[in-house]
């Protein structure tokens, strides 16, 4: 159970990574397949490592980054789930229309969090080769999908000791 912390002494209300009793939804994109799957295994081996029960975990899969917004409103909006997590790739040098795909997932998923009041977290790569993308999904510069498996534990559980 989340429980108020301050880890660096700034008076701050921190919640816990701890995922025990956590509802989560993984919705991830399968553009850019073979970064996705690597963020998609990043999340869920980060989730289930904090305590989650992997039975707890719902995940959907949609075509690109373009259609996370409404599967992320939909799964947010169920009232089944304490947050969302968004996975998906748009990397800049396979597409003309790089800027209008980021900037509306983008857009969408932050839309989705404040319609629904559960956390919808972001993590989505937006990068100009497949290269970084690669480096970010579990290559030298860490996973994504990790990454955004933590916050999502952590915003859950600030809802909690919020509300
Ligand atoms: N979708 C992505 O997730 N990443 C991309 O890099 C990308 N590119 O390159 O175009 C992409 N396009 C597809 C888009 O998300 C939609 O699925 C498509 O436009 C249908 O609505």
């Amino acid at each position: 159970m989340a429980g108020p912390a301050d880890p660096a002494g700034t008076g701050s209300l921190t919640a816990r990574e701890d995922g025990d009793g956590l509802h989560l939804a993984i919705a991830w994109s399968r553009f850019n397949e073979e970064v996705t799957t690597s963020l998609l295994g990043g999340a869920l081996a980060e989730l289930v490592a904090h305590g989650v029960e992997r039975d707890a975990i719902a995940v959907v899969s949609v075509p690109g980054a373009f259609e996370l917004p409404l599967v992320a409103a939909r799964l947010a909006a169920s009232g089944r789930f304490d947050a969302v997590l968004v996975l998906g790739a748009v990397i800049r040098g396979e597409t003309g229309h790089y800027d209008v795909v980021a900037n509306e997932c983008a857009h969408g998923v932050a839309r989705a969090a404040l319609d629904s009041g559960v956390p919808v977290i972001f993590g989505v790569l937006t990068t100009d080769t497949v290269a970084q993308a690669v480096d970010r999904s579990g290559g030298r510069l860490g996973n994504k999908g990790a990454d955004t498996a933590r916050a999502a534990i952590e915003m859950a559980n600030l809802m909690r000791l919020i509300d």
